[in-house]
């Protein structure tokens, strides 16, 4: 249930953002915007969203790559131990050194809290609760031992969207798990999504997803945090954080489509959180970044929008 699916891509073609760090968004709302100092993107949002007032990142740095950016830092306050349930606290401090307090919603939420196994294995999105000394709280369990990755996505009131991370490491005897292989299908539970388009470094591209159980298209998937999907990737090799969201005209499947943009070559592993008959499942894929030859030579998809 903790799917999340929002990584990194950014949306183009509408106006999205996301992305400022991977160089080129400009956030919804903000654009036509003067480029200002290197800011994170935070998720890229279609206007069409209702929510795309994000802060655009224009910057040389994908988000997630720094626990502190802005004057804004994350600060996880707890140790978790493999397999054991955990009481996760953390605070994003602010430029004045306090929690910070006043944060704007985005896509339902005030922070977005992804935690991901270094190895790319393991995958939660979770809600925080943030108390009123500005500590967040959540559930959290990481079931074996090894380097995690956890992600704080927000929006800081006033201010731009980030998203900060920070490693998390459980003690124990670790063996992490090969990358999983570039593949168009992924399986989770009875459904099978599979993955058309490519992505291509620095350029939008236009990602469609299909949704199917037991190998008939739903038509009916329900809206999670506002969209049919949401979908995180994250670069293999430093885990550069990327959320993208559906494009405008999105139905309830079994097609939703993505606008988003990679900064770098190599493989990214993208995770779609989608829900259906009242849960969130998630859906991972590895796909590599190709040049725009390579990718019209593949599928003939028009990439440039
Ligand atoms: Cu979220």
């Amino acid at each position: 249930m903790n799917a999340a699916t929002k990584l990194g891509v950014y949306v183009l073609g509408l106006a999205v953002v996301f992305g400022g760090a991977l160089g080129a968004g400009n956030a919804v709302g903000t654009a036509g915007s003067a480029p200002g100092p290197a800011r994170q993107p935070a998720h890229a949002t279609p206007a069409a969203d209702g929510h795309g007032d994000h802060g655009t990142a224009k910057g040389d740095t994908p988000g997630g790559l720094q626990v502190s950016e802005n004057g804004y830092t994350l600060s996880p306050l707890t140790t978790v131990e493999a397999g054991e349930p955990a009481d996760f606290r953390f605070t994003v401090t602010g430029p004045d050194g306090r929690p910070v307090t006043d944060y704007q919603v985005q896509h339902d939420k005030k922070l977005h809290f992804i935690v991901v196994s270094r190895d790319l294995a393991s995958f939660q999105h979770l809600h925080p609760v943030l108390g009123a000394d500005g500590v967040w709280s959540v559930p959290l369990t990481l079931k074996e031992p090894g380097a995690y990755r956890a992600f704080a996505d927000f929006v800081p009131a006033g201010g731009s969207g980030l998203t900060l991370g920070a490693d998390l490491l459980v003690a124990g005897k670790y063996a992490p798990r090969a990358p999983a292989p570039v593949s168009r299908a992924a399986t989770v539970d009875d459904y099978t999504v599979y993955l058309r388009g490519d992505l291509v470094p620095g350029q939008a591209s236009k990602l469609t997803l299909s949704v199917s159980k037991d190998d008939r298209p739903v038509t009916d998937l329900q809206r999670y945090l506002g969209a049919y999907g949401h979908l995180v990737a994250l670069r293999g090799g430093d885990l550069a954080y990327l959320h993208v969201h559906p494009e405008d005209g999105a139905t309830a499947g079994p097609e939703i489509t993505f606008h988003a943009q990679v900064p770098s070559g190599g493989e990214y592993r993208l995770f779609l959180d989608f829900q259906h008959e009242g849960k969130v499942r998630t859906a991972a894929f590895t796909a590599r970044a190709v040049s725009v030859r390579q990718a019209i030579q593949s599928d003939g998809h028009d990439h440039t929008h």
